[in-house]
Order: C-alpha cells, then structure tokens, then sequence
C-alpha cells in the first residue's frame, strides 16, 4: 500500500487520527494537506492521550516522518506550542518537515475570522475562530504569505503590508477595530524564521521520490467531505479541499501515484458548527450518543450535535472520493441500544432522494428515511474478530457496507490502538 489518502466521510471528528496512527508503524510518510490547527485529532496509546492540531498524527510514530504539506496553513505559534508540548511528554519531533509553500495564518486572521463570525450573527458559520477561512481568501486573492517569505525579510514586509492594505480598511471602517500595524506583524513572523527553517523542504519532491523508493505515504485529511469548500454544504464548510483530490493539490503528488483511498466513518453522524445535518437528534437520543460517545470538539471544547448513521451521506463520500474502504468507527457507541435507525434516503417535500440533492435548499429541507435494524447489548469492546461480535452487530456492519457502497475493512469498538477489528 504504497500512497493511501485517509479522508473522512462525514462533517469530521469519525476517528481520522486513530485510523492513520494505527497504519503507524507500516508507514514512512504521514502527511497533512489541508486544513490547519481548526482539526483535532486524538489519539490514545496506552494510558497516554494526545490531541493534536497542526501536527500529522504520523509524528507519535517512531520512524515514520511527518510532513506538514504545500495545501495546509500554519499557525507559527501554534506550531511552536505543539512541538514543545509534545516534547516535553519525550515525542521526538525532530523528523518533522514543512513544505516552503505552505501558507501562514497571520494574527490579523485570527481576529477577522472572529469579528466576521459576529457580523454574519445569525448566518454564522460557527467556525473554530482560528483564522482558517480568511487565510484560504488571503491565498486565493494572492495576497496570502508563505513559509519561504520568512527568509526574506523585506519580501515579508512588503507581502504584509500588501495584506494589511485590504485588511485595515475593513477592519477600521467595518468592524470598527483598531489598524494592524505592519512592522509590528513583520517582525512576529519574523521572530519564528529561524526556529522553522530546519524543517522547511520541497516537500512535493520528498514525496515523490519516496514513493519512488516504493516508501508507503500516507494522506491524512482534515475535516471531512460534508465539509470540503467544493463538495460540502456550502457554505456551512471549511475552506480548504478535505477530499481525496485535496491529497493531491495539497502535496504536489499526483493522482495517478495514489493506490488506496480510505473513508473513515462513525457508525453515527456528529457534527460541529452551523449547517443541515438531516439526521440529527435533539432528544435524550441524542445526549446519549453525545455522551458515550464523548462528542466534544478537539480543538474548541464545543458539543458536538449529534444523530443517526446517514448512508445517503457515505454513498456520496464513497463517490466524491472514489473511496476503496471504509473504516468504520465507534460501533461500541451503540451497545446497549433495543433498536438503531439508519437514514437511507431522503425526503424532500414529499419526493424520495436516494442520492444528495443538487441543491442546498433542498438538503435543508430532507427528512431522513429510516430503515431500523436490531441493536445489541453485549460489550463489543473486547472484540478482535468480526465473529467476536454479536450477530446483531455484525449484521448492523454488513448492512452500512451494502447501503454504503464500499467495504468495511476495519471496524473500531474503542479509543484505543488495539480496540480494532482488521477485516481486510
Ligand atoms: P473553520 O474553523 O473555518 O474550519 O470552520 C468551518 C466549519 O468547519 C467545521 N470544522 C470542524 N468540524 C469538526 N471537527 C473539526 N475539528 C475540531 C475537532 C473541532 C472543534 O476535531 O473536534 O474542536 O470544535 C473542525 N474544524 C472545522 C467548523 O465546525 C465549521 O462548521
Ligand atoms: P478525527 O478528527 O477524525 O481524528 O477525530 P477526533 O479525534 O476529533 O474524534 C474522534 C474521537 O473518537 C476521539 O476521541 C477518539 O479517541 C475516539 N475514537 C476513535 N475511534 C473510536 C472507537 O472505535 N470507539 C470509541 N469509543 N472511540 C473512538
Ligand atoms: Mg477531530
């Protein structure tokens, strides 16, 4: 298996950071291409917990070098603060590269996704607040600053001050806040240049040539489809490409090289932020699968919304990604439920949707189809093969695998490393 993208199939959070530290010790390449410090991963080893946001989940495996690629943006300090904290807990982080072309999320960012969130009062988006949106705008109106633009600083400054010449009109006269001054900003993003130049590579070339060495590579996307600028639910999304095709812009590997393209799945649906989510579950229901399952955001702290698997979304994930296995997460949530709904198709004002609806307004307006299939009460946990599982769960599996469209070949019944099936 030499390049495999890890993508998630839902609105994110389904388990992306166990599912690629779990391929960890097989893998010489772990690499991040999109997104930024708004995705937390967990990962639990052992008794130890690690959350991470900037950095690979590759970076808790010796051996394997992680790669913050060319489509992801960075949060200098935050970078800073996730290797010393990592550090100080004896994870060596010495291996980790950063492409030159990456994007830097400017402390004005910060502050504009934050006072834009206020100004869209009841349209927000509920964003992280970590400058994520308006960093994508900055690189997409050409005005964005990259990590090689720290090696020079009169570059830097002029690219600043080119910034901020957009940036303070609005901040001034729309939102009323003070004009960011450009040296002060300079000479912060200035003040990391020599700490991140080590890491700094061509890290398109890096990859490349390790998958010509028959190296194993490892795509690890944050977010999730439901969540891609392109194919989420506009604009309730992030805004960077958290799809499989993201692996591709966002390292500079092309499509050809990649072999497996993986979904990771819940065997429900969260979601955090504002936007549809045609299954949700406002009820005891819902604070049930909120608390087993321990759905509170990574980063923000935020409960996260909660309700039943949704297959109309996995067979979209499925095609959007040309997905070759799904991993199905958390199915130990479920224990100890009589019944389990699963949302097979939609209804939109009276018409049957088995696929997304084409447009927005629509999808707001879909109310989940449900098939209910038998739940069961035995402690799932403990099992290592699929015949360990009760043949209620067992059959709940094989039944998302039909509606799904593609192969489960994992199924995770707990946090930990080992609380695994492996099917294929
Ligand atoms: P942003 O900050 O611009 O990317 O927010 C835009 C939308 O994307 C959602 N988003 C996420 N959804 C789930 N998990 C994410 N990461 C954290 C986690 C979230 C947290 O792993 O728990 O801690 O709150 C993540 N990052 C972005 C976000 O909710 C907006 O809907
Ligand atoms: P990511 O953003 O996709 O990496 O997911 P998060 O780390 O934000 O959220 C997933 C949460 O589920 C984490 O707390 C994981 O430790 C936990 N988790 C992952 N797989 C399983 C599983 O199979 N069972 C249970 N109970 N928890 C899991
Ligand atoms: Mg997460």
């Amino acid at each position: 298996m030499p390049a495999v993208v890890v993508v998630g199939a839902q609105w994110g959070d389904e388990g992306k950071g166990k599912a690629t530290d779990q391929l960890g010790s097989r893998v010489d390449y772990v690499v991040k291409f999109n997104g930024g410090n708004n995705a937390g991963h967990t990962v639990v080893v052992g008794d130890e917990k690690y959350a991470l946001h900037l950095l690979p989940s590759g970076i808790l495996s010796p051996g394997c070098t992680p790669v913050i690629g060319n489509g992801v943006v960075v949060d200098l300090e935050v970078l800073f603060e996730e290797i010393d904290g990592l550090n100080a807990r004896g994870v060596d982080t010495s291996r980790l590269l950063v492409s030159a072309s990456a994007h830097i999320i400017p402390p004005y960012n910060r502050t504009l996704d934050k006072v834009t969130e206020r100004f869209l009062g009841k349209r927000q988006i509920g964003t992280t607040g970590r400058g994520i949106g308006p960093t994508y705008a900055d690189k997409m109106n050409r005005v964005g600053i990259r990590v090689q633009d720290l090696f020079d600083s009169s570059i830097l400054r002029q690219k600043v001050e080119g910034a901020l010449a957009q940036k303070n009109q609005m901040l001034v006269k729309v939102f009323n806040r003070r004009a960011v001054d450009v040296d002060e900003i300079t000479d912060e993003l200035l003040s990391y240049a020599e700490r991140v130049r080590p890491m700094v590579a061509d890290s398109a070339l890096v990859l490349n040539q390790a998958l010509d060495d028959g190296r194993t590579v490892v795509f690890e996307a944050g977010q999730a489809t439901m969540l891609d600028v392109d194919h989420g639910t506009y604009p309730f999304v992030t805004s960077s490409s958290a799809t499989a095709a993201g692996a591709c812009t966002g390292s500079g590997v092309g499509p050809t090289r990649i072999d497996r393209v993986v979904g990771v799945i819940k065997a429900y649906t969260t979601r955090v932020g504002e936007g549809p989510f045609p299954t949700e579950l406002d009820d005891d229901m819902g604070e049930r699968l909120r608390q087993v399952g321990g759905e509170y955001g990574t980063t923000t702290g935020r409960p996260r919304r909660t309700g039943w698997y949704d297959a109309v979304v996995a067979r979209y994930a499925t095609r959007i990604n040309g997905l070759t296995d799904l991993v199905l997460t958390k199915l130990d949530v479920l224990t100890g439920l009589e019944k389990v709904p699963v949302c097979v198709a939609y209804d939109v004002d009276g018409v049957r949707h088995d696929e997304m609806p084409i447009d927005q307004s629509a999808f707001h307006h879909a109310r989940p189809v449900y098939a209910e299939l038998d739940g069961w009460s035995e402690d799932i946990s403990g099992a290592r093969t699929f015949e360990d599982l009760p043949v209620n769960a067992q059959r709940y599996v094989l039944a998302l695998e039909e509606m799904s469209g593609t192969r489960i070949s994992s199924i995770g019944v707990g946090p930990d490393r080992e609380a695994t099936i492996v099917r294929h």
